[in-house]
């Protein structure tokens, strides 16, 4: 069945109480509302211009992991190739975008949730869990206990989602050097003890966030086509040969100035 996506915008307007004589608080509060539609407005309009997109399947993709591990960032350097420094803001609820990737022949339309990662939204993020085909679940390579709530955060997965999920752990801030607190090689152990894809990636770089999402893509892809299973696409594959094709081209020398 298709799915109407502006059936599925919701726009929380919250209004403070309004307490006697504080007229001028109430005009502030009717402008924060105004705008509040104008921008409602504009998103419905950028929905729809998404969805005039030709595509052949739609997948549905969601970013899971702590708060903060950077699956706005992983999300907005996908879809529009742009980096949100400055102030942190975190995702409240749950939001989604679009994006339709080539796949061979196929075009795959992605629609990506971001949910939020702090505790006080799980209830409502759970909901979601049971449409999703793939999971991108993140930890912060800067911040241990984000790597340590990963055993926390597949058990949740195996409670809602459906079993045959597929499910990729990226360990994201790939770019951080002295801060680096979870090596490579503890994300590699932990998503073959769980016998998942694992990958780093960068959302300040753009380091192997194309990649995450055109891996999932095709492994989507394959099984909607329904592929013998001696044939299948191996998502963990495709990214080993992608990252060694990758490692192996020659590094570029900077100038050197003498
Ligand atoms: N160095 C570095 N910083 C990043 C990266 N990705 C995200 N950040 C920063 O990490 C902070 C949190 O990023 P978000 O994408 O908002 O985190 P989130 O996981 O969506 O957080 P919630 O919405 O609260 O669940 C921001 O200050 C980002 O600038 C990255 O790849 N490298
Ligand atoms: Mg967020």
């Amino acid at each position: 069945m298709m799915i109407n996506e502006e059936t599925n915008v919701r726009q929380v307007v919250r209004v403070k109480s309004h307490v006697d004589g504080e007229e001028d608080d109430f005009g502030k509060q009717a402008n924060c509302i105004k705008t509040n539609v104008e921008s409602f407005e504009s998103r419905r309009q950028s929905l729809k211009r998404e969805d005039s997109e030709t595509y052949d399947v739609t997948e549905k993709v969601m970013l899971l992991g702590d708060s903060g591990v950077g699956k706005t960032c992983l999300l907005v350097r996908f879809r529009d190739g742009l980096f949100l420094s400055g102030n942190f803001i975190s995702t409240v609820g749950i939001d989604f975008r679009n994006k339709v990737v080539n796949v061979d022949q196929t075009r795959v339309k992605l629609q990506i949730w971001d949910t939020a990662g702090q505790e006080r939204f799980r209830s409502v993020t759970h909901a979601y869990y049971r449409d999703a085909h793939a999971l991108l679940l993140l930890y912060d390579v800067t911040n241990k206990t984000s790597f340590d709530n990963i055993r926390a955060w597949l058990g949740e997965i195996r409670e809602y989602a459906q079993d045959d999920v597929v499910i990729m752990l990226l360990g994201n801030k790939a770019d951080a050097g002295v801060e680096r607190a979870v090596r490579r090689e503890e994300g590699e152990r932990l998503a073959r003890e769980y016998n998942v894809a694992f990958m780093e990636t960068s959302a300040k770089s753009g380091q192997n966030v194309d990649l995450a999402f055109l891996a999932i893509a095709r492994e989507l892809k394959y099984r909607q086509s329904g592929q013998k299973d001696e044939n299948r696409f191996n998502v963990q594959e495709y990214i080993h040969e992608k990252l060694t094709q990758h490692d192996s081209k020659p590094q570029q020398c900077p100038p050197c100035n003498t």
